[in-house]
């Protein structure tokens, strides 16, 4: 039997940009996961990582980018880290392997650069697919029905690419074929391209990305436990979980405030600090409202890892008083009029009229916003008397 850790993923140097200053805490943080990896392997009592490929984010990366992931395993040295070129971090001639391998590799991190066997420890052997390119146009894992190893070894794939047509953008190229395992005689199937930790079937897994990437509804941040014997049985697999943050993402209807309300108190309630949250606001709410809904919504950002706020779907109505409020006299009166019933979708644009490929109702929602923000100005200046 072989125990061993699974992993994939790391992409080590994705830049995060549109993260701001937060992006240098999540290229930190993929970082960190190799070592919460190296101690899950100690409190597993397991001398293997086996990463299914997309180390590295890309193939042109600063040599500090490079080098910083192979000194973390280094620093794990009761571990062996076995490491398969992915679609982002293939292996070319005179490419990133080769940089890697003339900065001199840690003698416990093993690359797996050619389609052979290569024994693990006594009777176990890693039968790896290694990328050239970043997409190979065939399956890579067929050589491995035909590989040979001694009688009675545990025999582990190790693979990169789409077992089938994933949804949304995860690329559909470099398939594997579902039945390697069984042609192969492979124990396991360790599978990486899909951030997410996903069983395609007995003995066949993708382990995900250790740190969460993405605002997806699958399992991440995690690594899996595997437990592999000769003789055609699947292995046993055990996800455990080492990704620091999370990522989720959330749709706020603000139907009415009474409504919205006790969804925001949920989502303030699930809300902290290693929490990345993607919301997607929609519905139309009266514009006093709305304000205070965003008011909340500037507390909520500061309680979290990072708050991106799709507004897309989301319009200011105002309500009668909220109008009489906006307009004094009857231009003003008439414009505000005319804004709120294209912002509910019932108006009209004025003939002639370009939006700028804006959807009207959008920006006369926003225009009412500015309109509202500028009449409470004026009351508040009226109110307080004039500025010195
Ligand atoms: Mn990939």
């Amino acid at each position: 039997m072989i125990r061993f850790l699974h992993s994939a993923d790391w992409q080590i140097g994705k830049p995060f940009e549109r993260f701001g200053e937060m992006g240098a805490v999540l290229r930190a943080a993929r970082l960190d996961a190799i070592d919460r990896i190296g101690a899950v392997a100690r409190e597993q009592g397991v001398r293997h990582v086996l990463v299914a490929g997309d180390v590295w984010d890309g193939e042109r990366l600063a040599p500090l980018t490079r080098r910083q992931p192979l000194e973390r395993m280094r620093a794990a040295a009761d571990v062996t880290w076995w490491l398969l070129p992915g679609n982002h971090d293939p292996h070319r001639p005179g490419g990133l392997w080769e940089s890697l391998i003339a900065d001199g590799l840690p003698p416990n991190v093993r690359t797996l650069l050619e389609p052979e066997p290569v024994e693990m420890e006594p009777g176990a052997f890693v039968l790896p697919a290694p990328l050239r390119s970043k997409d190979e146009g065939r399956d890579l894992t067929v050589w491995m029905d035909g590989a040979a190893t001694p009688e009675g070894a545990v025999r582990i794939g190790l693979a990169h690419g789409s077992v089938r047509d994933f949804s949304r953008r995860q690329e559909a190229r470099n398939r594997v074929d579902l039945s390697r395992r069984a042609s192969a005689g492979l124990a396991y199937l360790a599978l990486g391209d899909w951030h997410g930790t996903l069983e395609i079937g007995p003995g066949v897994w993708y382990a995900g990305t250790p740190e969460p990437d993405r605002h997806d509804s699958q399992e991440t941040g995690q690594v899996l436990l595997v437990e592999a014997v000769a003789g055609g049985a699947p292995a046993r697999v055990t996800p455990l979980p080492v990704g620091s943050f999370t990522w989720r993402s959330q749709t706020l209807d603000l139907v009415t405030e009474a409504v919205a309300g006790p969804m925001l108190d949920a989502i303030e309630a699930a809300a902290h600090g290693r929490l990345v949250l993607k919301l997607a606001v929609t519905g139309a709410l009266g514009l006093g409202a709305l304000q205070r809904i965003e008011g909340r919504l500037d507390l909520l950002a500061a309680r979290l890892a990072h708050l991106d706020i799709d507004r897309s779907g989301l319009v200011a109505v105002p309500d009668p008083e909220e109008l009489a409020a906006l307009g004094t006299g009857p231009v003003l009166e008439a414009v505000a009029a005319r804004l709120r019933d294209l912002a509910g979708g019932t108006g009209t644009l004025p003939a002639g009229f370009d939006a700028g490929g804006h959807v009207p109702a959008q920006l006369a929602s926003d225009a009412l916003v500015r309109l509202w923000r500028l009449a409470q100005e004026r009351d508040a200046g009226g109110r307080g008397g004039a500025a010195p």
